[in-house]
């Protein structure tokens, strides 16, 4: 596979940026490849500089969900730039997407828009602090929330019930006020009820884990923590960045049926534009200033091009709910592939991950046992047959509703002919 316009192109962007890329799951570390640089993608495909083509099952970490490139999405944008890009003032499309979040996400009464699932992620935090007069938040080991500082922790000793930061540039001071406790595990969330009683602020929890690889939560832990965070007076927060729009139109909460307290969006909202946003109820919401004490800003929040993108994006799916049947067909077929080839998978919907470990995953320690030199040669063995995945085996696989049948087909060979199958 000829890789040399990436190669040179890679040297160059790392004399000017970190890394060579603005996001380092880019850098192809975990598979100890070049990364290819991107010329162009339509549809399920997605090209190099190289003019090396793929089946793209990364989706721009989820975005894609129509396929990239979507003309009605497209037009629509080019439409709007023409009004102008950016103005820092409210417009009425910023009141329509509002509405068809709300809509569509039961659990949120008002929502705010932001920029990025990080900005989300840490304002919905700040927002469930300010509105319960409490410091501190409860995350799970192997969820990924952004890289806001209080987020970017790991469990301390075993003694401690702190978190301790897990990136440096952290202080310890604001690694202090996360707890870490284990998914699938409500035993290490009661204990840590028991400790901190009154302290808690929040639970935040990705309903489907998909940053240790997929692990869907365990019958009955959603719940759990519903009952548990209503028991203590603490904001039950889904961080659907990620299942948002993803696993069902309502996203998480319509497809386990979990009604949590704020809800967090990104990726599919701005429909690959930057655009995510925080929600939940609206007696929550109404801290957030100018109406409440809990300052929250930005720039480009709710830019009108991003929200153009992001509602053209939910009015399609709303439009064609047999895409969710398509996409969760599709990532069925996919895992049959996987388990036919002796892979342990999990999947919820159009989200999967095939993992190299000896036993099924269920949980951040059973993740960790993956073979990550295996994964690496799988991950280069799918894109010598033109199949794009996630550079890591900590991610997950997206298929978007532009995957054709002789996509998934030949998919399905690529992973068999991985096993030597
Ligand atoms: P962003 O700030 O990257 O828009 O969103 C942060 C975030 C929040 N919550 C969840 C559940 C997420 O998965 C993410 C970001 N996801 C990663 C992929 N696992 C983004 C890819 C990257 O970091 O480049």
């Amino acid at each position: 596979m000829e890789t040399k316009r990436s190669e040179a192109a890679f040297s160059e962007a790392k004399q000017y940026i970190p890394g060579g890329v603005n996001s380092p799951v880019r850098a192809f570390r975990s598979v100890g490849l070049t990364p290819h640089f991107i010329e162009r993608a339509k549809g399920s495909r997605i090209w190099d500089i190289d003019g090396n083509e793929y089946i793209d099952y990364v989706c721009s970490w989820g975005p894609c969900i129509l396929g990239h490139a979507h003309e009605q999405v497209v037009k629509a944008v080019q439409e709007a730039c023409t009004y102008g890009l950016s103005y820092g003032a409210p417009t009425e499309k910023e009141t329509e997407l509002a509405k068809e979040i709300i809509e569509a996400v039961p659990a949120i009464e008002k929502v705010r828009l932001v920029s990025s699932g990080t900005e989300a992620v840490m304002s919905a935090i700040r927002a469930a602090r300010g509105y319960t007069g409490r410091s501190k938040i409860i995350k799970f080991a192997g969820n990924y929330h952004g890289h806001s500082d209080g987020l970017l922790v790991k469990a301390g000793s075993g003694l401690m019930t702190e978190s301790i930061p897990d990136s440096a540039g952290v202080p310890a001071e604001y690694a202090s006020c996360t707890l870490t406790a284990q998914y699938n595990d409500p035993a290490s969330v009661e204990k840590l009820f028991e400790e901190e009683k009154d302290a808690i602020a929040a639970v935040i929890v990705e309903p489907v884990a998909a940053n240790m690889g997929v692990v869907p939560p365990a019958p009955g832990f959603l719940e759990f923590l519903r009952d548990i965070t209503e028991q203590n007076g603490a904001v039950l927060i889904f961080d659907e960045v990620i299942t948002g729009f993803r696993l069902a139109y309502g996203g998480a909460g319509e497809y386990f049926g979990v009604k949590p307290d704020m809800v967090t969006l990104g990726k599919i909202v701005g429909g690959g534009m930057p655009l995510a946003a925080y929600g939940g109820k609206a007696e929550i919401m109404q801290v957030i200033a100018p109406e409440g004490p809990v300052y929250q800003a930005g720039t480009l929040s709710g830019n009108p091009l991003a929200v153009t993108a992001g509602l053209e994006t939910l009015r399609i799916l709303k439009k064609h709910p047999e895409i969710y049947a398509e996409l969760d067909r599709k990532g069925q077929k996919l895992e049959e592939a996987f388990r036919a080839a002796g892979r342990n998978v999990n999947r919820a919907g159009s989200l999967l991950s095939a993992f190299f470990t000896e036993q099924p995953v269920t949980d951040y320690r059973s993740a960790q046992t993956a073979d990550t030199k295996a994964f690496a040669a799988y991950f280069a063995r799918m894109l010598e047959q033109g199949i794009y995945v996630a550079p890591s085996q900590f991610e997950a696989m997206f298929v978007s509703a532009a995957h054709t049948d002789e996509d998934i087909e030949a998919t399905v060979q690529a992973i068999l002919a991985c096993a030597g199958k």
